[in-house]
């Protein structure tokens, strides 16, 4: 050990099994010993995990940021869960700080697997988003001790940046067309387009469940019909005028019925799209099987999953082509970087889930996992507006339509928390309106 007295082999496995029979102080010595890495590094310890809430464009954005027994040492992790934000601040100031402090902040693996279990029941968002937190924040730290980048502690880089795709939309053909020009000139060679919001709501007429006083007159309409005869023509026409030099995505967001999801991936398979995004809800996911023997269209899921079982068998039965989970909704990049092996052997490219409801430390974790993995696929790009910028010093960058992050110890990525906190959370509790059918019928939104 560096500086102190080193116990022999002998004396620290005599001194362990003295200590196992309970005789002698020695053992802690010699555990204390145990504990250095071969540098006789000094263990660091957990002092404080707390939870960091900003909104400064009105996402309720959630950073846990891990204090450490060494002066000046912490981390920082993503837990963002837009819809219930504050139900992740209580799980991670009154759960897991206590869980964590006085813990190992250098055992990564050993942490994530008893905080995973330290509520008994797990697997669901805000307990996953939580976890996420303390745990990006320990690779964040681990990556700080080690003075590399986190990308380099998984294995060094893959490719040069992080091809990215951005979001289009429009009303209408013409505007979405408008709409991929303008990306297309910034140099984004990927882009999901979207007919209005998701399901094309604008097209939808007489709500009458507002009329007949069913709902709150805030929830939204969704008929299927138009989004269903709008979304091919949409294709047809962008591919028109723009042919082939652009990849187009676009996302269903589960909100049709599944036999309608396969007719219109069925549809679009003639303009080629880039993937298909959430053509079902995850409750549906056992009609991946018929889409699969129906068309070739590449496939992407995952952004609702939190559970194993969730991907597992849409992974090994490979019928899907690129996962796309919120890294923070399965509990950090601990399992992220075993979930990107796993779809590795199946031939299923990453995709992580990457909008606005990210915050920019969870951005940069997707970034340093993009860069180290054989298997990525694409990244939904960011926007960091200037405000994001400076709360979040070190906010990975976009340039030709391609990410890049900086080469700092860690994520690269610090907060300002005096500027966080000028940026409270809205009056608004974040969670999702109702989306409903012409009759009021509810739809998975
Ligand atoms: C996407 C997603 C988002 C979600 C949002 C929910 O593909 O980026 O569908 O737009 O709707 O993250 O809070
Ligand atoms: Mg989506």
């Amino acid at each position: 050990m560096a500086g102190g007295h080193a116990l022999s082999r002998r004396q620290v496995l005599s001194g362990l099994a003295a200590g196992a029979a309970g005789a002698f102080p020695l053992h802690k010595a010699a555990l204390a010993q145990t504990e250095t890495d071969d540098r006789g590094t000094p263990p660091v310890k957990v002092r404080k995990v707390r939870a960091i809430t900003t909104a400064p464009n009105g996402i309720r954005l959630v950073v846990v940021k891990v204090e450490t027994d060494e002066p000046g040492l912490y981390g920082l992790g993503c837990a963002t869960f837009n819809q219930r934000p504050l139900a992740v601040v209580e799980a991670v100031n009154k759960y897991l700080d206590p869980f964590a402090r006085g813990r190992s902040a250098d055992n990564i693996e050993d942490m994530w697997q008893n905080a995973y279990t330290s509520s008994y029941w797990r697997n669901g968002p805000v307990l996953n988003n939580a976890l996420s937190g303390l745990d990006m924040a320990l690779w964040d730290i681990k990556g700080k001790r080690a003075g590399m980048p986190v990308y380099q502690l998984l294995g060094g880089k893959c490719r040069f940046a992080i091809d990215l795709y951005t979001h289009a939309g429009g009303r209408d053909a013409k505007e979405i067309e408008d709409s991929v020009r303008g990306y297309v000139e910034q140099g984004f060679r990927h882009v999901r387009i979207q007919l209005g919001g998701y399901g094309s709501s604008h097209l939808s007429t007489n709500p009458d469940f507002r009329d007949a006083g069913f709902g709150l007159p805030g929830d939204q309409h969704m008929d299927a019909a138009p989004y269903l005869r709008g979304m091919p023509k949409v294709f047809e026409h962008v591919r028109a005028v723009l042919g082939d030099r652009v990849e187009l995505l676009h996302d269903v967001h589960e909100r049709i019925n599944p036999i309608d999801a396969i007719q219109l991936v069925k549809a679009l398979e003639e303009y080629r799209p880039f993937f298909i995004e959430d053509p079902f809800a995850p409750e549906q996911n056992g009609y991946f099987k018929m889409l699969r023997q129906q068309s070739s269209c590449p496939i992407a899921m995952g952004e609702l999953f939190n559970n194993p079982h969730e991907w597992t068998d849409l992974i090994t039965g490979r019928l899907i082509d690129f996962i796309r989970v919120h890294l923070s909704q399965i509990g950090g990049l601990t399992p992220a970087r075993k979930l990107a092996v796993l779809a590795e052997q199946f031939a299923v490219r990453s995709a992580w889930h990457g909008p606005g409801d990210v915050s920019p430390v969870g951005h940069a974790c997707n970034a340093h996992l993009d860069l180290a993995i054989p298997n990525f696929g694409i990244q939904e790009g960011p926007r960091f507006s200037e405000q994001l910028q400076e709360i979040f010093p070190g906010c990975p960058e976009i340039k030709q339509g391609y990410l890049y992050v900086n080469d700092s110890p860690g994520f690269g990525v610090d907060i300002n928390e005096e500027l966080a906190a000028k940026y409270p959370l809205p009056e608004h509790p974040g969670y999702w309106s109702p989306v409903r059918r012409r009759d009021g019928t509810a739809v998975r939104p």
